[in-house]
């Protein structure tokens, strides 16, 4: 029987526990994750800065991780099925923060968005941290 791989993607910037979190519930969707780790690019181009740790420290961090198997660097959001097709996914996972937005893809793998962990962002931390002075 053939392997059942879960893909996500994400910046996970400044690691937190939600993002552990949605890592380890993603990983619940099949044998093997795969994730894909928004390039520094994209944030500026999305976000309008960049983030706080490169995407190859990103990428090492998120790797690094006993439920994750496989990362690779996320250049498009406009990619996203060519990534779901390279690398053999069978289920795109996402937050509910995206909720609706990657149906498109659901011609090539299935598509789950799971609850986000409230209380706890990058955006959040990057503020508390900068409040200390
Ligand atoms: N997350 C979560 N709970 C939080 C914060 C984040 O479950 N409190 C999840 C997000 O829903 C996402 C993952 O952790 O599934 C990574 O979050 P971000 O780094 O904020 O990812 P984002 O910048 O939204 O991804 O193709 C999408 C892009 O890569 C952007």
């Amino acid at each position: 029987m053939s392997e059942r791989t879960v893909i996500t993607f994400g910046t996970f910037d400044v690691f937190h526990v939600g993002h552990v979190r949605m890592l380890q519930r993603a990983a619940e969707h099949g044998d093997r994750l795969v994730v894909g780790v928004s390039a520094d690019a994209l944030n500026v181009a999305k976000k309008g800065r960049p983030p706080v740790f490169t995407e190859d420290e990103r990428m090492e961090i998120v790797a690094s991780l006993k439920c994750v198997d496989a990362v690779f660097l996320e250049e498009s959001l406009e990619k996203k099925r060519d990534y779901i097709l390279e690398q053999g996914g069978k289920v795109l996972v996402m937050g509910d923060d995206w909720a609706g937005r990657f149906d498109w893809v659901s011609d090539v793998c299935e598509v789950i968005y799971l609850p986000r962990t409230p209380s706890v962002s990058t955006t959040g931390l990057i503020e508390h941290i900068s409040s200390l002075g």
